[in-house]
Protein backbone atom coordinates (compact mmCIF):
# COMPACT_ATOMS: atom_id res chain seq x y z
CA UNK A 1 0.00 0.00 0.00
CA UNK A 2 1.11 3.93 -0.44
CA UNK A 3 -0.73 6.90 1.20
CA UNK A 4 0.65 9.93 2.31
CA UNK A 5 0.38 9.36 6.51
CA UNK A 6 0.06 5.61 8.46
CA UNK A 7 -0.94 6.09 11.63
CA UNK A 8 -0.23 3.35 14.29
CA UNK A 9 -3.18 2.92 16.58
CA UNK A 10 -6.93 3.85 16.60
CA UNK A 11 -7.89 4.76 20.40
CA UNK A 12 -8.58 8.97 20.55
CA UNK A 13 -5.30 10.26 19.20
CA UNK A 14 -5.11 8.17 16.00
CA UNK A 15 -8.51 7.85 15.09
CA UNK A 16 -9.33 12.20 15.77
CA UNK A 17 -5.59 12.37 13.57
CA UNK A 18 -7.34 10.58 11.19
CA UNK A 19 -10.30 12.65 10.83
CA UNK A 20 -8.51 15.94 10.87
CA UNK A 21 -6.35 14.69 7.87
CA UNK A 22 -9.10 13.37 5.81
CA UNK A 23 -10.85 16.76 6.32
CA UNK A 24 -7.57 18.41 5.05
CA UNK A 25 -7.10 15.61 2.14
CA UNK A 26 -4.38 14.50 3.37
CA UNK A 27 -4.86 10.54 2.98
CA UNK A 28 -4.21 8.53 5.11
CA UNK A 29 -4.43 4.57 7.04
CA UNK A 30 -5.23 3.84 10.22
CA UNK A 31 -3.52 0.51 11.79
CA UNK A 32 -5.13 -0.87 15.21
CA UNK A 33 -4.32 -3.54 17.18
CA UNK A 34 -7.00 -4.42 18.58
CA UNK A 35 -11.21 -4.91 17.06
CA UNK A 36 -13.39 -1.90 17.15
CA UNK A 37 -15.30 -3.40 19.50
CA UNK A 38 -13.04 -3.71 21.99
CA UNK A 39 -11.12 -0.27 21.73
CA UNK A 40 -15.26 1.09 22.34
CA UNK A 41 -15.55 -1.26 25.25
CA UNK A 42 -12.42 0.47 27.54
CA UNK A 43 -13.96 2.61 30.19
CA UNK A 44 -11.39 5.68 30.58
CA UNK A 45 -12.01 9.24 30.71
CA UNK A 46 -14.86 11.47 31.90
CA UNK A 47 -13.88 14.82 31.28
CA UNK A 48 -12.94 17.07 28.26
CA UNK A 49 -10.86 20.66 28.75
CA UNK A 50 -12.87 23.89 26.99
CA UNK A 51 -10.07 23.34 24.41
CA UNK A 52 -10.87 19.29 23.56
CA UNK A 53 -14.91 20.59 23.17
CA UNK A 54 -13.82 23.66 20.90
CA UNK A 55 -11.72 20.65 18.84
CA UNK A 56 -14.34 18.17 18.61
CA UNK A 57 -17.41 20.94 17.26
CA UNK A 58 -14.97 22.23 14.39
CA UNK A 59 -14.50 18.77 13.76
CA UNK A 60 -18.03 18.20 13.41
CA UNK A 61 -17.42 15.54 16.11
CA UNK A 62 -19.80 17.09 18.77
CA UNK A 63 -23.79 16.48 17.47
CA UNK A 64 -24.44 13.81 20.06
CA UNK A 65 -22.06 15.57 22.84
CA UNK A 66 -24.41 18.68 22.30
CA UNK A 67 -27.37 17.08 22.47
CA UNK A 68 -29.59 18.40 25.74
CA UNK A 69 -27.82 16.34 28.79
CA UNK A 70 -31.20 14.92 29.43
CA UNK A 71 -31.29 13.72 25.89
CA UNK A 72 -27.91 11.71 26.77
CA UNK A 73 -25.71 14.67 25.83
CA UNK A 74 -22.47 15.89 27.27
CA UNK A 75 -22.92 17.60 30.81
CA UNK A 76 -20.89 21.03 31.01
CA UNK A 77 -19.44 21.89 34.03
CA UNK A 78 -18.72 25.08 35.95
CA UNK A 79 -16.92 24.12 38.65
CA UNK A 80 -15.45 21.16 40.98
CA UNK A 81 -15.41 20.69 45.26
CA UNK A 82 -12.22 19.60 46.78
CA UNK A 83 -12.57 18.04 50.15
CA UNK A 84 -9.42 18.36 52.84
CA UNK A 85 -11.17 15.14 55.54
CA UNK A 86 -14.50 16.79 56.43
CA UNK A 87 -13.75 20.87 55.22
CA UNK A 88 -14.89 21.33 51.75
CA UNK A 89 -13.97 24.24 48.51
CA UNK A 90 -15.45 24.80 45.00
CA UNK A 91 -13.05 26.17 42.17
CA UNK A 92 -15.77 28.03 40.26
CA UNK A 93 -14.38 27.97 36.81
CA UNK A 94 -16.76 30.01 34.85
CA UNK A 95 -15.95 32.94 38.02
CA UNK A 96 -12.38 32.51 37.94
CA UNK A 97 -11.43 31.63 34.61
CA UNK A 98 -14.44 31.83 32.36
CA UNK A 99 -14.20 28.34 31.27
CA UNK A 100 -15.93 25.02 32.14
CA UNK A 101 -15.24 21.82 31.48
CA UNK A 102 -17.53 18.86 29.75
CA UNK A 103 -18.50 16.03 31.40
CA UNK A 104 -18.81 13.08 28.21
CA UNK A 105 -16.99 10.24 28.90
CA UNK A 106 -13.89 8.86 26.09
CA UNK A 107 -15.85 6.08 25.47
CA UNK A 108 -18.63 8.27 23.78
CA UNK A 109 -15.97 10.57 22.04
CA UNK A 110 -14.75 7.23 20.90
CA UNK A 111 -17.89 6.03 19.02
CA UNK A 112 -18.26 9.58 17.63
CA UNK A 113 -14.71 8.92 16.12
CA UNK A 114 -15.51 5.81 14.82
CA UNK A 115 -18.64 6.63 13.10
CA UNK A 116 -17.08 10.17 11.46
CA UNK A 117 -14.36 7.42 10.24
CA UNK A 118 -16.63 5.63 8.75
CA UNK A 119 -18.39 8.60 6.62
CA UNK A 120 -14.96 9.98 6.11
CA UNK A 121 -14.25 6.71 4.26
CA UNK A 122 -10.75 6.04 6.22
CA UNK A 123 -8.53 3.28 5.36
CA UNK A 124 -8.71 1.82 8.97
CA UNK A 125 -7.49 -1.74 9.61
CA UNK A 126 -8.16 -3.44 12.44
CA UNK A 127 -6.98 -6.68 14.34
CA UNK A 128 -3.21 -5.75 12.49
CA UNK A 129 -0.33 -7.46 14.18
CA UNK A 130 3.47 -7.37 14.07
CA UNK A 131 3.36 -3.80 13.39
CA UNK A 132 7.02 -2.78 12.90
CA UNK A 133 8.25 0.48 11.10
CA UNK A 134 11.19 0.97 9.42
CA UNK A 135 13.60 3.94 7.27
CA UNK A 136 12.00 6.76 9.26
CA UNK A 137 14.79 8.42 8.71
CA UNK A 138 14.27 8.65 5.09
CA UNK A 139 11.62 10.15 2.83
CA UNK A 140 9.56 6.81 2.30
CA UNK A 141 9.57 5.16 5.61
CA UNK A 142 7.96 2.34 5.83
CA UNK A 143 5.08 -0.24 8.03
CA UNK A 144 4.98 -3.89 8.17
CA UNK A 145 2.34 -5.79 10.02
CA UNK A 146 0.04 -8.95 9.68
CA UNK A 147 -3.79 -8.34 8.70
CA UNK A 148 -5.78 -11.70 8.32
CA UNK A 149 -2.83 -13.75 7.94
CA UNK A 150 -1.42 -11.89 5.43
CA UNK A 151 2.17 -10.15 5.70
CA UNK A 152 1.41 -6.37 4.06
CA UNK A 153 3.51 -3.24 3.81
CA UNK A 154 2.64 0.56 3.87
CA UNK A 155 4.68 3.07 2.49
CA UNK A 156 4.30 6.66 3.67
CA UNK A 157 5.60 10.07 3.48
CA UNK A 158 4.85 10.07 7.43
CA UNK A 159 4.55 7.77 10.26
CA UNK A 160 2.67 9.05 13.25
CA UNK A 161 2.86 6.71 16.09
CA UNK A 162 -0.85 7.30 17.81
CA UNK A 163 -0.28 3.33 20.00
CA UNK A 164 -0.59 4.54 23.67
CA UNK A 165 1.77 3.69 26.38
CA UNK A 166 2.02 0.02 25.85
CA UNK A 167 2.72 0.72 21.76
CA UNK A 168 5.98 0.00 19.57
CA UNK A 169 6.37 2.81 17.83
CA UNK A 170 8.21 5.09 21.15
CA UNK A 171 11.21 2.52 21.00
CA UNK A 172 12.06 3.28 17.68
CA UNK A 173 13.15 6.75 18.61
CA UNK A 174 17.07 6.10 19.55
CA UNK A 175 18.77 8.34 22.09
CA UNK A 176 15.71 8.99 23.77
CA UNK A 177 15.17 10.34 27.13
CA UNK A 178 12.44 8.78 29.76
CA UNK A 179 11.54 10.58 32.36
CA UNK A 180 9.16 8.22 34.72
CA UNK A 181 8.01 8.90 38.35
CA UNK A 182 5.79 6.03 40.00
CA UNK A 183 3.04 6.49 42.58
CA UNK A 184 2.92 4.20 45.76
CA UNK A 185 -0.77 3.42 44.70
CA UNK A 186 -3.43 3.13 42.45
CA UNK A 187 -7.04 3.90 41.71
CA UNK A 188 -9.94 1.34 41.61
CA UNK A 189 -12.79 2.72 39.51
CA UNK A 190 -16.30 1.24 39.37
CA UNK A 191 -18.99 2.32 37.35
CA UNK A 192 -22.41 1.72 38.54
CA UNK A 193 -26.31 2.74 37.58
CA UNK A 194 -26.98 5.23 40.70
CA UNK A 195 -27.42 8.87 40.54
CA UNK A 196 -24.60 11.04 41.03
CA UNK A 197 -23.47 11.77 44.33
CA UNK A 198 -23.64 15.37 43.71
CA UNK A 199 -24.15 17.96 40.72
CA UNK A 200 -20.12 18.31 40.58
CA UNK A 201 -16.97 15.92 40.74
CA UNK A 202 -15.80 16.03 44.17
CA UNK A 203 -11.82 15.20 45.14
CA UNK A 204 -11.81 14.20 48.54
CA UNK A 205 -8.57 13.65 50.70
CA UNK A 206 -8.65 12.14 53.70
CA UNK A 207 -6.71 10.35 56.47
CA UNK A 208 -7.85 6.79 55.19
CA UNK A 209 -6.61 8.01 51.13
CA UNK A 210 -8.25 9.82 47.82
CA UNK A 211 -11.46 9.44 46.71
CA UNK A 212 -13.14 11.07 43.37
CA UNK A 213 -16.82 11.00 42.82
CA UNK A 214 -17.67 11.39 38.90
CA UNK A 215 -20.72 10.42 36.42
CA UNK A 216 -21.38 9.70 33.12
CA UNK A 217 -24.87 10.82 33.17
CA UNK A 218 -27.99 11.19 35.47
CA UNK A 219 -28.46 7.32 36.01
CA UNK A 220 -24.64 6.60 35.53
CA UNK A 221 -22.30 7.09 38.18
CA UNK A 222 -17.84 6.64 37.81
CA UNK A 223 -16.72 6.55 41.53
CA UNK A 224 -12.97 5.75 42.40
CA UNK A 225 -11.02 5.43 45.76
CA UNK A 226 -7.06 5.44 46.04
CA UNK A 227 -6.04 1.47 46.73
CA UNK A 228 -2.57 -0.23 47.42
CA UNK A 229 -0.52 -0.41 44.06
CA UNK A 230 -0.62 -3.98 44.20
CA UNK A 231 -3.83 -4.58 44.96
CA UNK A 232 -6.57 -6.68 42.27
CA UNK A 233 -10.04 -5.72 41.63
CA UNK A 234 -10.96 -9.27 43.55
CA UNK A 235 -9.76 -7.75 46.83
CA UNK A 236 -12.45 -5.43 46.37
CA UNK A 237 -16.14 -6.44 46.67
CA UNK A 238 -18.60 -3.70 46.20
CA UNK A 239 -19.64 -3.62 49.73
CA UNK A 240 -15.71 -2.94 50.54
CA UNK A 241 -15.90 -0.34 48.29
CA UNK A 242 -18.95 1.59 49.09
CA UNK A 243 -17.92 1.31 52.52
CA UNK A 244 -14.67 2.81 52.02
CA UNK A 245 -15.74 5.50 49.38
CA UNK A 246 -18.45 6.76 52.33
CA UNK A 247 -15.81 6.85 54.79
CA UNK A 248 -13.70 8.89 52.93
CA UNK A 249 -16.38 11.32 51.95
CA UNK A 250 -17.41 14.41 53.95
CA UNK A 251 -20.66 13.07 55.78
CA UNK A 252 -23.17 15.56 54.11
CA UNK A 253 -21.67 13.73 50.53
CA UNK A 254 -21.65 10.56 51.94
CA UNK A 255 -25.17 10.68 53.34
CA UNK A 256 -26.27 11.25 50.23
CA UNK A 257 -24.33 8.28 48.36
CA UNK A 258 -26.62 5.72 46.66
CA UNK A 259 -24.97 2.62 46.08
CA UNK A 260 -25.60 -0.49 44.08
CA UNK A 261 -24.10 -3.34 41.60
CA UNK A 262 -20.79 -2.46 40.26
CA UNK A 263 -21.09 -3.15 35.98
CA UNK A 264 -17.61 -2.18 35.89
CA UNK A 265 -14.76 -2.47 38.14
CA UNK A 266 -10.83 -2.11 37.10
CA UNK A 267 -7.72 -0.91 38.70
CA UNK A 268 -5.46 1.39 37.34
CA UNK A 269 -1.72 2.20 38.49
CA UNK A 270 -0.44 5.45 38.84
CA UNK A 271 2.65 7.29 36.76
CA UNK A 272 4.21 10.25 35.40
CA UNK A 273 5.88 9.63 32.32
CA UNK A 274 7.58 11.13 29.45
CA UNK A 275 9.81 10.29 26.59
CA UNK A 276 11.48 13.15 25.03
CA UNK A 277 12.08 13.67 21.78
CA UNK A 278 8.04 13.22 20.48
CA UNK A 279 9.95 12.86 16.86
CA UNK A 280 12.87 10.87 15.07
CA UNK A 281 12.93 11.54 11.12
CA UNK A 282 9.62 10.76 9.58
CA UNK A 283 8.03 9.79 12.89
CA UNK A 284 6.39 11.75 15.21
CA UNK A 285 4.83 10.41 18.53
CA UNK A 286 1.30 11.49 19.87
CA UNK A 287 -1.26 10.92 22.79
CA UNK A 288 0.24 8.22 25.20
CA UNK A 289 2.90 6.99 22.88
CA UNK A 290 4.54 9.95 24.18
CA UNK A 291 3.60 10.69 27.99
CA UNK A 292 1.15 9.11 30.68
CA UNK A 293 -0.20 10.98 33.68
CA UNK A 294 -1.81 9.81 36.63
CA UNK A 295 -6.01 10.49 35.86
CA UNK A 296 -6.12 12.71 38.78
CA UNK A 297 -6.07 16.00 36.36
CA UNK A 298 -7.97 14.33 34.03
CA UNK A 299 -5.08 15.37 31.31
CA UNK A 300 -4.25 11.87 29.58
CA UNK A 301 -6.92 11.71 27.36
CA UNK A 302 -7.05 16.21 27.23
CA UNK A 303 -3.17 15.81 25.82
CA UNK A 304 -3.72 13.29 23.35
CA UNK A 305 -6.25 15.77 21.30
CA UNK A 306 -3.77 18.81 21.55
CA UNK A 307 -0.79 16.37 20.16
CA UNK A 308 -2.99 15.44 17.36
CA UNK A 309 -4.21 19.04 17.22
CA UNK A 310 -0.38 20.05 16.40
CA UNK A 311 0.53 17.12 14.48
CA UNK A 312 -1.92 17.95 11.79
CA UNK A 313 -1.18 21.36 11.81
CA UNK A 314 2.30 20.73 11.01
CA UNK A 315 0.92 18.08 8.43
CA UNK A 316 -1.24 20.69 6.92
CA UNK A 317 1.79 22.93 6.61
CA UNK A 318 4.16 20.48 5.29
CA UNK A 319 1.43 19.36 2.21
CA UNK A 320 -0.35 22.62 1.80
CA UNK A 321 2.32 25.36 1.91
CA UNK A 322 5.47 23.31 1.85
CA UNK A 323 6.43 24.81 5.05
CA UNK A 324 7.73 22.45 7.39
CA UNK A 325 8.65 24.70 10.26
CA UNK A 326 6.02 23.99 12.16
CA UNK A 327 6.88 20.08 12.18
CA UNK A 328 10.39 21.06 12.75
CA UNK A 329 8.84 22.43 16.26
CA UNK A 330 6.18 20.05 17.51
CA UNK A 331 8.24 17.84 19.64
CA UNK A 332 9.60 21.53 21.76
CA UNK A 333 6.13 23.17 21.19
CA UNK A 334 3.77 19.63 22.49
CA UNK A 335 6.36 18.94 25.25
CA UNK A 336 6.01 22.49 26.67
CA UNK A 337 2.14 21.59 27.22
CA UNK A 338 2.94 18.09 28.21
CA UNK A 339 5.26 19.12 31.23
CA UNK A 340 2.89 21.53 32.41
CA UNK A 341 0.17 19.36 32.27
CA UNK A 342 2.48 16.69 34.05
CA UNK A 343 3.42 19.09 36.81
CA UNK A 344 0.01 20.41 37.39
CA UNK A 345 -1.26 16.25 37.20
CA UNK A 346 1.41 15.64 39.65
CA UNK A 347 0.56 18.15 41.84
CA UNK A 348 -2.91 17.29 42.34
CA UNK A 349 -2.23 14.01 42.72
CA UNK A 350 0.67 14.54 45.62
CA UNK A 351 -2.03 17.38 47.15
CA UNK A 352 -4.66 14.75 47.76
CA UNK A 353 -3.77 10.85 47.69
CA UNK A 354 -2.28 9.61 51.17
CA UNK A 355 1.38 8.26 50.84
CA UNK A 356 2.52 5.25 52.69
CA UNK A 357 5.58 7.19 54.28
CA UNK A 358 3.53 10.43 54.69
CA UNK A 359 5.25 12.21 57.68
CA UNK A 360 3.06 14.97 59.78
CA UNK A 361 4.89 17.33 58.03
CA UNK A 362 3.87 16.02 54.93
CA UNK A 363 0.00 15.95 56.14
CA UNK A 364 0.47 19.82 57.72
CA UNK A 365 1.84 20.38 54.14
CA UNK A 366 -1.08 19.18 52.42
CA UNK A 367 -3.56 21.43 54.46
CA UNK A 368 -1.91 23.97 54.13
CA UNK A 369 -2.31 24.13 50.34
CA UNK A 370 -6.35 23.21 50.94
CA UNK A 371 -6.01 26.58 53.41
CA UNK A 372 -4.03 28.68 50.72
CA UNK A 373 -7.01 27.35 47.81
CA UNK A 374 -9.76 28.50 50.21
CA UNK A 375 -8.27 31.64 51.14
CA UNK A 376 -6.71 32.43 47.88
CA UNK A 377 -8.61 33.46 44.95
CA UNK A 378 -5.37 33.41 42.75
CA UNK A 379 -4.53 30.43 43.65
CA UNK A 380 -8.17 28.74 42.89
CA UNK A 381 -7.83 30.65 39.55
CA UNK A 382 -4.52 29.21 38.72
CA UNK A 383 -6.41 25.70 39.80
CA UNK A 384 -9.25 26.15 37.59
CA UNK A 385 -6.40 27.78 34.54
CA UNK A 386 -5.11 24.12 34.40
CA UNK A 387 -7.80 21.96 34.87
CA UNK A 388 -10.01 23.10 32.33
CA UNK A 389 -7.55 23.24 29.84
CA UNK A 390 -4.41 25.67 28.92
CA UNK A 391 -4.18 26.66 25.60
CA UNK A 392 -2.79 24.49 22.22
CA UNK A 393 -0.04 26.45 21.17
CA UNK A 394 -0.91 26.50 17.60
CA UNK A 395 0.85 30.17 17.72
CA UNK A 396 4.19 29.00 18.79
CA UNK A 397 3.92 25.93 16.22
CA UNK A 398 3.68 28.14 13.45
CA UNK A 399 6.03 30.34 14.61
CA UNK A 400 8.68 27.37 15.14
CA UNK A 401 9.48 27.26 18.56
CA UNK A 402 7.45 26.87 22.18
CA UNK A 403 6.42 30.27 23.91
CA UNK A 404 9.50 30.97 27.04
CA UNK A 405 9.18 33.24 29.45
CA UNK A 406 10.87 36.36 28.68
P1 LIG B 1 -4.72 4.82 23.82
O1 LIG B 1 -3.94 3.89 24.71
O2 LIG B 1 -6.11 5.19 24.19
O3 LIG B 1 -4.83 4.18 22.35
C1 LIG B 1 -3.72 3.54 21.77
C2 LIG B 1 -4.27 2.51 20.78
O4 LIG B 1 -3.16 1.91 20.09
C3 LIG B 1 -5.02 1.39 21.49
O5 LIG B 1 -6.29 1.22 20.92
C4 LIG B 1 -4.12 0.16 21.28
O6 LIG B 1 -4.87 -1.03 21.12
C5 LIG B 1 -3.40 0.51 19.99
N1 LIG B 1 -2.10 -0.16 19.85
C6 LIG B 1 -1.19 -0.41 20.80
N2 LIG B 1 -0.11 -1.04 20.26
C7 LIG B 1 -0.37 -1.17 18.93
C8 LIG B 1 0.34 -1.73 17.84
N3 LIG B 1 1.54 -2.28 18.02
N4 LIG B 1 -0.22 -1.70 16.59
C9 LIG B 1 -1.45 -1.12 16.42
N5 LIG B 1 -2.18 -0.58 17.42
C10 LIG B 1 -1.64 -0.60 18.65
N6 LIG B 1 -7.35 9.71 31.25
C11 LIG B 1 -8.14 10.62 31.83
O7 LIG B 1 -8.06 11.81 31.46
N7 LIG B 1 -9.04 10.26 32.82
C12 LIG B 1 -9.17 8.95 33.23
O8 LIG B 1 -9.97 8.65 34.11
C13 LIG B 1 -8.38 7.95 32.63
N8 LIG B 1 -8.49 6.63 32.99
C14 LIG B 1 -7.69 5.69 32.39
C15 LIG B 1 -7.79 4.32 32.70
C16 LIG B 1 -6.95 3.37 32.08
C17 LIG B 1 -7.07 1.90 32.43
C18 LIG B 1 -5.99 3.79 31.13
C19 LIG B 1 -5.04 2.79 30.49
C20 LIG B 1 -5.89 5.14 30.81
C21 LIG B 1 -6.75 6.09 31.41
N9 LIG B 1 -6.69 7.45 31.08
C22 LIG B 1 -7.47 8.39 31.64
C23 LIG B 1 -5.78 7.89 30.09
C24 LIG B 1 -6.39 7.60 28.75
O9 LIG B 1 -7.63 8.22 28.65
C25 LIG B 1 -5.39 8.02 27.72
O10 LIG B 1 -4.80 9.26 28.04
C26 LIG B 1 -5.98 8.11 26.34
O11 LIG B 1 -6.63 6.89 26.05
C27 LIG B 1 -4.81 8.40 25.38
O12 LIG B 1 -5.24 8.16 24.10
P2 LIG B 1 -4.21 7.53 23.03
O13 LIG B 1 -2.96 8.31 23.05
O14 LIG B 1 -5.00 7.40 21.78
O15 LIG B 1 -3.82 6.10 23.62
C1 LIG C 1 -13.86 10.18 35.23
O1 LIG C 1 -15.02 10.64 35.23
O2 LIG C 1 -13.58 9.01 34.82
C2 LIG C 1 -12.73 11.02 35.77
C3 LIG C 1 -12.99 12.34 36.13
C4 LIG C 1 -11.95 13.12 36.63
C5 LIG C 1 -10.68 12.57 36.76
C6 LIG C 1 -10.43 11.23 36.39
C7 LIG C 1 -11.47 10.46 35.90
O3 LIG C 1 -9.67 13.32 37.25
Amino acid sequence: MRTRVTIIGAGPAGSLLAHLLQGAGIDCVLLERRSRDYVLGRIRAGVLEAGTVGVLRDADLAGRMDRPREDGGGDPHDGVGLALDHGRLRIDFADLVDRRVMLWGQTEVQRDLYDALEVDGTTFLDRVDEVDLHDLDTDRPRVTFLHDGTRQQITSDWVIGCDGSHGVSSGHVPDQRVFEHSYPFGWLGILSETPPVDDELVYASHERGFALCSMRHAMLSRYYVQCEADDRVDDWSDDRFWTELADRLPDEIAERLVTGPSIEKSITPLRSFVAEPMRHGRLLLAGDAAHVVPPTGAKGLNLAVSDVVLVAAALRAHYHEGDDDPVDAYSDVALSRVWKAVRFSWWLTTLTHRFPDRSPFDRRIQAAEFDHLASSRNARATFADNYTGLPIPLDDLHAGRPRVAA
